[in-house]
Order: C-alpha cells, then structure tokens, then sequence
C-alpha cells in the first residue's frame, strides 16, 4: 500500500490529466475532486476516477478545454452549460452565483446543462455548507439500473445528496448515497479486484441474482430499498432531466453508444439560506438539530460522512492512502 502527500496526489492527477490535453481549468477542478475522494477514502471516486477521465476523452465525449457558461433565467435560477466539459467546473462556475441567489431569496436552484459527470457529490454539499446554505443535489446518471419489479437497465444509479450546516466548527451533517444498492464504481472495484460482490446488488442478464460483478455490470443493478429507492432513482430522473431540460439516463446511455464514457447529463442543486426559514431563531434551531444529532450517537449510532471525516484526518497524519496495484496503474497513465 502506497502512502502519498496531497502534494504528491495533486503532481500525479495534474500531470495526468495535462499530458492527455486537459486544459488548465479543467484540470485543477477535476483533480480538486479525486484528490478529495482519495483523501477520505472514497476509493469509488477518488484517483480510480483518471481512468474514466482518459477514457472518456479518448473516445470523444468530453471537450477537454470547455468553458462554462453561466445564464440567469430568473431571479432564484442560475443555469450553467457545461458546454460538454466535464461538471467540477461549471459547477464552481454556478457556485458564487447560486449563493448570491439564496441568500437573497431564501431558496436557489442550481441547473447543471450538458456535462460530463462522475464525481461524488459531496464535494460539492461540502462546499455549499461552507457558506452556511443547506444543499441537496442529485443527478441521473447512464441506464444501469432495474426499477423495483423490473429486470432491465432503465434508471442511473442517480445519487441524492444532503448537507446542513453545523455551528462550532463542527464537520456538516451530509449524507450522499447511490439510488442503487451501491455505486457503479464500487462493483467495478470488485472486478478489478476479483471479488463477489453482495447478493441484492444486482441481477445477470438473465434477470437471475448474481454475486459476479461482470455478471451484473452487463446485467442490471438494483435499487436501494426496493420500491423506495426506485421512486426516489425516477423522481432524480425527472428533476435532474426533463426537468433541467436535459437527458435521462437511458438517453445519456444512447448518446454513449456503446463507447463505454463517463455518463452525460444535467445536474441540480437546491440551496436554502436557514436565516431566510428559521425566523429570526437561529441559535434556538441550529441548537435543535444539534439535540437530533447528539440523540443518534447517543444511541451509537453513526452520522453519515462521520467516516469520511476520520479518513481525512488519517490522510492528514499518514499521507494518502493508494492501493498499491492502482498506483502502479495510474502511473502507466504517464
Ligand atoms: P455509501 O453506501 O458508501 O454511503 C452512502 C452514505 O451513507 C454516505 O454519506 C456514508 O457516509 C453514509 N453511511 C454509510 N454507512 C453508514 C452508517 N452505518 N451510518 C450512517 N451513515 C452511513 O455510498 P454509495 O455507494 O451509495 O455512493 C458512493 C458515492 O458514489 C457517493 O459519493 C455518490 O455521490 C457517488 N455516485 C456518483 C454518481 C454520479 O453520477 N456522479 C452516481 C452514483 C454514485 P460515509 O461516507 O462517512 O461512510
Ligand atoms: O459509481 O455509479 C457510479 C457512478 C456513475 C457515474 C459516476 N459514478
């Protein structure tokens, strides 16, 4: 195992997104987000995600130098094209605007066109709470999944994310999950590593449940929480989609056709500024969610990220952990 500086991380991400032709812009955004998710030990979507990255523009489905551009449709919207690049960007690019907008107004959406996706959306919850907004953002992604009571691809594995604010300097509370039982990436992780994945993740192409990642990802995934996930998968469709006036992701998979890239598709992000909501009670509110905080660890459980958090302070002392086997495959990227 292989323990690298964040520095060291930066070096190898930027140099190898700049030697396949990423622009300067595009490159620090999108090593912005594998470094993070490499530091607190999202190994679905941290340093692994390079590949995609060459891939995908190897096949033709991302313009590497694009330039968001950012739109003002109305006074609580900000639309940002994406202009096919990659959505770290355009996402940065919609960022100062949508904050401007909720703090405002109260309440702001963000609408991501025309981009190329693969990045947890932490990242991006993190960066909203950081400027004491309340986010929630989520997204289709390709036709991967079954719907509750299906057995063929329809839905994304569409990722919902929620991220409030806490006082003291406390980490925010921000839950990010897949609609499907698990991340695309995490089976792909098993394959690469020659491992079963858990019975419930997916089915063969047969529509028989299977424990072979190859199996599955020619298959079909499974929706979390059957019936509940499915819902949730299809209401991201159609807020992330039609909605935005963007792609599904059984029409993101078609424009793919067959090349096996990073998902194409639109984004959205609600910000809510609590001093618009809580009238004038903040301390009293804040102080309230804190009491349900504390209320589940008193019970042992565990807040979502809480995890990721400890990773990040592990990275802090020890160095970034990369798994010895991707390290070496990354640097043949070079
Ligand atoms: P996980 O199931 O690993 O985790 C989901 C969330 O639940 C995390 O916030 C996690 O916190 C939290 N959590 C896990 N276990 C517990 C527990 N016991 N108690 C409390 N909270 C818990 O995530 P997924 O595999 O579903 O998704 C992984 C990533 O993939 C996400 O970041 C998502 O954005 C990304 N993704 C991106 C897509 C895209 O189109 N761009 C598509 C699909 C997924 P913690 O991290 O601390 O464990
Ligand atoms: O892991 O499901 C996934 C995924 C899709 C796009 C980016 N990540």
């Amino acid at each position: 195992m292989a323990y690298i500086s964040t520095d060291e991380a930066y070096s190898l991400a930027e140099t190898i997104l700049k030697q396949h032709g990423f622009s300067d812009r595009q490159t620090r955004a999108l090593t912005d987000t594998v470094v993070a998710g490499q530091r607190d030990e999202c190994h679905s979507h941290g340093l692994y995600r390079l590949f995609n990255c060459v891939s995908t523009l190897n096949a033709g489905k991302v313009v590497a130098d694009a330039e968001p551009t950012v739109h003002e449709p109305s006074s609580a919207i900000v639309r940002v094209d994406a202009n096919g690049g990659f959505s770290q960007l355009a996402f940065q690019a919609g960022l100062p605007v949508l904050n401007e907008k909720a703090k405002r107004h109260g309440i702001a959406a963000l609408a991501i066109n025309r981009c190329v996706h693969f990045s947890a959306l932490w990242v991006e919850i993190e960066a909203i709470t950081e400027l004491g907004l309340v986010g929630l953002a989520c997204n289709p992604s390709h036709a991967w999944v079954a719907p509750e009571g299906g057995s063929k691809p329809l839905f994304g594995t569409n990722p919902l994310a929620f991220g409030w604010p806490r006082p003291n300097d406390e980490f925010p509370f921000i839950f990010d999950f897949a609609t499907s039982a698990v991340a695309r990436g995490d089976i792909e992780l098993h394959r690469r590593e020659q491992r079963a994945i858990p019975e419930g993740w997916g089915i063969n192409a047969e529509g028989q449940p299977s424990t072979d990642p190859e199996a599955v990802l020619n298959g079909a995934m499974l929706p979390f929480g059957g019936h509940k996930g499915s819902a949730l998968a299809a209401m991201i469709e159609l807020i992330a989609g039609p909605l935005i006036n963007d792609l599904t992701s059984e029409e993101s998979l078609a424009y793919d056709d067959g090349s096996n890239a990073s998902p194409y598709h639109g984004e959205l992000i609600i910000a809510m500024d609590p001093k618009h909501f809580m009238a004038g009670n903040d301390e009293a509110c804040f102080a309230r969610a804190e009491t349900l905080f504390q209320g589940m660890l008193d019970q042992g459980a565990r807040l979502p990220s809480q995890r990721r958090y400890e990773a990040r302070e592990r990275s802090r002392n020890d160095g970034i952990h990369v798994p010895d086997t991707l390290y070496h495959d990354l640097k043949q990227l070079l």
